[in-house]
């Protein structure tokens, strides 16, 4: 099974490793390929960033068709572009806040997020909401992180988000943490044994969801909204997009 994992964020070394990350998880017979946008943001860290890699990602589903690909993981916590990289393919395509919401919904009654900066917090918000998670998520807290910390400053990034999820454990009468960015797939072990309750991560969860999806057979239904896009005339920038 051929899985394009797509980081929609152009910077390659958290291609890398939320590609290794992926790998370490994936069943013997699963082939992760970690690709990205040519163009976009080097991090998502708001709604203009986000609309822009959504462009970046439905490229890198069009590429993955011709490549033969047998699923896709969007791996960013705003999912961007999710329902639009689901239109192009009959594969099954996950995002990393959806995977991650679902994962934490089976084995806890309640979850918390904890994501990277505090404007982010809104996406995680409309997701919950879009998705019908609302009810299960009982708070997002923000560990004040600039997304490339991640890469640049990764112990002290560990520490805080450590320390948040520490007081999501103590405060928020929850089960579970769902981590809230792609660039943390390489911590959730980390975390979870210095915080003691499950940890939840999307990539990694999404990884699984994506197996298990391929090995029953099911992708992207092509009956209603999701069907392939109408063709129709793009102009300008979008004119190769024309049909
Ligand atoms: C993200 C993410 O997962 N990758 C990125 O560039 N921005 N989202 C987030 N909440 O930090």
């Amino acid at each position: 099974m051929r899985l394009h994992l797509i980081n929609p964020n152009t910077s390659t070394g958290m291609t890398t490793r939320i590609g290794e990350s992926a790998s370490r998880i994936a069943a013997p017979g699963t082939r992760i390929v970690a690709t990205q946008p040519e163009s976009g943001p080097v991090s998502i860290e708001g709604h203009f960033d986000e609309a822009i890699s959504a462009v970046g990602v439905t490229e890198e589903i069009a590429k993955g068709e011709r490549d033969g690909s047998d699923a896709y993981i969007i791996a960013c916590f705003g999912d961007p572009g999710l329902m639009a990289a689901r239109e192009l393919t009959r594969a099954p395509v996950l995002g990393i806040a959806e995977a991650g919401f679902h994962v934490a919904s089976l084995i806890s009654t309640r979850f918390s997020i904890v994501t990277t900066l505090s404007r982010t917090g809104i996406i995680a918000e409309h997701l919950l909401q879009a998705y019908g998670f609302a009810h299960h998520c009982r708070r997002i807290r923000a560990a004040e992180i600039p997304v490339l910390d991640l890469e640049d400053d990764g112990d002290a990034a560990l520490t805080r988000v450590i320390e948040t999820c520490r007081r999501a454990r103590d405060e928020d009468g929850i089960g579970a943490i769902v981590l809230g960015c792609g660039g943390m797939a390489d911590l959730r072990a980390t975390i979870e044994e210095a915080v003691g309750i499950p940890i939840v991560e999307g990539v990694t969860a999404a990884v699984k969801l994506a197996e298990a999806l391929v090995g029953l057979g099911l992708g992207t239904s092509k009956h209603g909204d999701l069907d392939f896009p109408r063709p129709k005339s793009f102009t300008g920038h979008f004119a190769h997009l024309s049909r």
